[in-house]
């Protein structure tokens, strides 16, 4: 019989999706058994998160090494861990979170902690001679999450060409995943070829959606809604809008920074007005961080006079955090969290956010980061925790991709293939 104790523990600089460096673990047991897993980082971050820690010597990779992650994963990491049974995923994240000692991880890192937690229970999978996602779910519940898809990047992911980060799309009426990505396909490429016949084409965003010329929100949101009826869907009961505010990159000394060529500035009442008149002219059924953390109680007004079928959703605000959606759920500031792994830094952690969301009856959403990687761990993770929406970015470059590809290897083997979550009825 093989044993389940870890044996060794390696950690590797690997490069991100925008070509940083990042931290690779890899996790032995019984000299036979191996979890790998990479590290994603953010490009707009909750000012409460959990640091990614660098170098930060500007003379290598303008100071985004990280040379002393992998000494620490190599020394105290694998001093700390061999030894401890596999399957234990609480005692190896505790472990962890005592080496760090910390409220943040920065002492060693969230980017150092989250690889070595991720690739552990990776490990625990293949010991189990099983994939991620089945060691975690074997409930006869399966079902894929319902795709969350950015069409047009801008934010902190494109240089605040627009100031709005993620303008994506949601399958919501699609009866299964297939038809979800087929649906989503034929926007995406339609998409494209308007904005380049238009002239309006500048590249692609950090997660894969276009990086377009246009000057202002409004305009943004009607070429996205003559896209989807042009592909042939209907806004709200087929496809609706998703929009990833991310408004704590655009506020700067208590003014919204509303473009980069006008000096349009608005307090933040002006700006609960203007969301609220967009949720009420557009298919838009979900907005994120519509305000800076600071600005909790707007994030009230704002979900109290929307429409009840309006996800409210928590990213920078509450930073996958337990205390942080407590108080967001008190103040009745959000109905739904997003769920990043590498925003508090443990696999535990991220599994205590989701569970005191589910027992206060909030909505979650799992999401990757701007910088990403080959590893599709986070597909696993939604369906082994039966999460019913997935954000991992747009519809093209390979770190996407590798998402929604592998959940299309889980969905075949569901009983009902490809089966999805579904949330909203129009
Ligand atoms: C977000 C994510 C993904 P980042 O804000 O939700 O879009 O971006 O990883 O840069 O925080
Ligand atoms: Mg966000």
């Amino acid at each position: 019989m093989s044993s389940k104790k870890i044996t060794d523990i390696k950690g590797r600089m690997v490069f991100d999706s925008r070509g940083y460096p990042t931290v690779e673990s890899e996790v032995q047991v019984d000299n036979n058994f191996y979890g790998t897993s990479i590290s994603p980082s953010g490009a707009s971050k909750g000012k409460k998160e959990a640091l990614e820690k660098r170098d930060n010597d500007e003379n290598i990779f303008l100071g985004n090494s990280i040379n002393e992650n992998i000494f620490i994963i190599n020394n105290q990491i694998k001093d700390t861990l061999v030894g401890v049974n596999i399957e234990d995923q609480v005692l190896i994240d505790k472990k962890l979170i005592e080496l760090d000692g910390t409220n943040n991880k920065s002492k060693i890192g969230a980017n150092t902690t989250i690889t070595v937690s991720m690739a552990s229970l990776k490990a625990a999978a293949a010991v189990n001679k099983t994939s991620v996602w089945e060691y975690l779910n074997n409930s006869s519940e399966k079902k894929l999450p319902l795709p969350e898809i950015q069409i047009i990047g801008g934010g902190a992911h494109a240089k605040g060409s627009i100031p709005i980060q993620d303008f994506m799309i949601i399958p919501n009426g699609a009866p299964d995943f297939n038809t979800a990505l087929h649906w989503v396909f034929k926007i995406y490429k339609l998409a494209g070829e308007k904005l380049y016949s238009q002239n309006k084409l500048y590249g692609v965003a950090d997660e894969g959606g276009y990086w377009p010329h246009f000057n202002d929100i409004t305009s943004v949101l009607d070429f996205l809604v003559k896209v989807i009826e042009d592909a042939g869907f209907e806004p709200y009961r087929q496809v609706s809008l998703s929009l990833d505010i991310a408004a704590n990159n655009f506020k700067f000394n208590k003014k919204y920074k509303m473009s980069n060529k006008k000096n349009i500035l608005f307090s933040s009442n002006d700006l609960y007005d203007y969301l609220l008149k967009l949720i009420k002219s557009y298919p838009i059924i979900s907005i994120e961080d519509p305000f800076a953390e600071e600005d909790i109680d707007y994030f009230k007004k704002l979900k109290e006079s929307s429409p009840s079928y309006l996800q409210v959703v928590g990213d920078d605000l509450v930073v996958t955090n337990t205390k942080l959606i407590k108080n967001a759920y008190n103040k009745n500031a959000i109905n739904t969290i997003l769920v990043k792994p590498n925003q508090i830094g443990t696999v535990t952690e991220t599994s205590n956010a989701l569970k005191l969301s589910n027992e206060l009856n909030l909505m979650s959403i799992l999401s990757a980061r701007s910088g990403e990687s080959e590893d599709n761990f986070i597909s696993d993770l939604s369906v082994g925790w039966k999460m019913k929406q997935l954000k991992v970015g747009s519809f093209s470059r390979s770190e996407r991709m590798s998402k929604w590809n592998q959940c299309l290897r889980i969905g075949e083997k569901f009983k009902d293939k490809y089966a999805m979550h579904k949330i909203w009825n129009f």
